[in-house]
């Protein structure tokens, strides 16, 4: 079963203020009369009518629609909040792995009410109370919605759950994994991006159908590894087992500046100050940092990271300082272009 909540950050605010009911809400960065220049982080359904999506330029958005409520992101509150309902999900799913903030797989074969029912029939009619009952149990406690998916694997559910947003449910049975798939759009499967996209539909490619069509080899060749793992989702099997981890997995902080710049100063005091807000928020977690990743977006929204991991992981923050200043500086080194964007993410464990 697959869990993920409906427009996370903007249905927070919109709980939070009922005023906002039934407007375009924005979430993400100050769109400044249209000069602002960081990214949505997401957008409420009557938002998303006029094209407005997570990632897109927050210019961009205030252009497709001026008169939407843009906020800013609260990360404390949406925190806070799902924790709670992650808390919700553990109670009557002890087998979950949570993914996101707002999202979690959860093993539902083992638990004694599936395992007791009569016959497969049976198990997938009690999978589908369960998912209700969640969904409820959330809404209750929390005053949220939040979409469902249940299937036969990880993929599968989380593909239905997408198809079922917002605030629905679906379940896809293994004799209709087939007829769910085969019109999907290749970029509904999670793992195919635009860029394998864009290659595949230079070759006709469009529908998971399509892909259907082509032979293991063939997209081994094109893609490596990867392309194997392409033929068996278009299939639907995935054996990826839903693993139990702590809940917080990494921490990022990123800034988006009001112009591009190489000015050394700014650069050097932005990453300086990025780094600080983001050990604070570590401090709060008793965990060792293991992966460093620095992100940097360059003039025309180019963006490229570059990571470290370090074994074993450690604690101190001076060691993880200096390894992602050293990524950061090869940035400034390799690339001569003025940059938009910097961010640092470390992983925990
Ligand atoms: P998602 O679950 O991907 O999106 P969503 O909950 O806003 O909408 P949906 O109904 O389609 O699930 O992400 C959860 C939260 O993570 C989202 O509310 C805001 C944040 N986020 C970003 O900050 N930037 C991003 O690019 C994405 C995709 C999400
Ligand atoms: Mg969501």
């Amino acid at each position: 079963m697959h869990i993920d909540m409906d427009c996370f950050f903007a249905q927070v605010e919109e709980r939070e203020n009922p005023q906002f009911k039934g407007k375009p809400v924005v979430v993400g960065a100050d769109p400044k009369g249209g000069k602002g220049r960081g990214v949505v982080s997401t957008a409420n359904y009557q938002a998303r009518k006029y094209g407005i999506h997570s990632a897109m330029p927050i210019s961009k958005a205030y252009q497709l629609c001026p008169h939407a409520i843009f906020l800013p992101v609260q990360s404390k509150l949406y925190g806070e909040v799902s924790e709670r309902i992650m808390q919700i999900i553990r109670v009557r799913f002890p087998v979950t792995e949570q993914v996101s903030l707002d999202e979690a797989y959860m093993d539902v074969t083992k638990l004694p009410v599936i395992v007791e029912s009569g016959d497969e029939t049976e198990r997938w009619k009690e999978a589908e109370r369960l998912a209700r009952l969640l969904r409820q149990e959330i809404f209750t406690q929390e005053r949220l919605t939040g979409t469902c998916g249940v299937g036969p694997n990880k993929i599968i559910a989380k593909i239905a759950c997408e198809k079922a947003k917002p605030n629905g449910c679906l379940v896809v049975k293994p004799e209709g994994i087939e007829q769910f798939l085969e019109p999907l759009d290749i970029e509904e499967i999670p793992g195919i991006g635009s860029k394998t996209a864009e290659i595949l539909k230079s070759y006709h490619i469009a529908t998971v159908q399509d892909l259907k069509e082509v032979s293991k080899e063939r997209l081994e060749k094109l893609f490596g590894v990867r392309g194997v793992q392409i033929y068996e989702k278009a299939r639907g099997i995935d054996e990826d087992p839903v693993i139990l981890e702590k809940e917080i997995k990494s921490v990022g902080k990123e800034y988006t500046f009001e112009h591009d710049t190489r000015d050394p100063q700014v650069l050097i005091e932005t990453f300086n100050k990025l780094f600080g807000e983001l050990l604070m928020e570590t401090q709060e977690y008793h965990y060792c940092f293991s992966t460093i990743i620095v992100k940097c977006r360059f003039s025309g929204f180019e963006t490229h990271t570059k990571s470290k991991t370090l074994v074993p992981a450690f604690r101190a923050p001076a060691l993880l300082r200096r390894e992602a200043m050293k990524l950061f500086l090869r940035f400034i080194a390799e690339n001569p272009n003025p940059i938009r964007l910097i961010g640092i993410r470390v992983s925990l464990q």
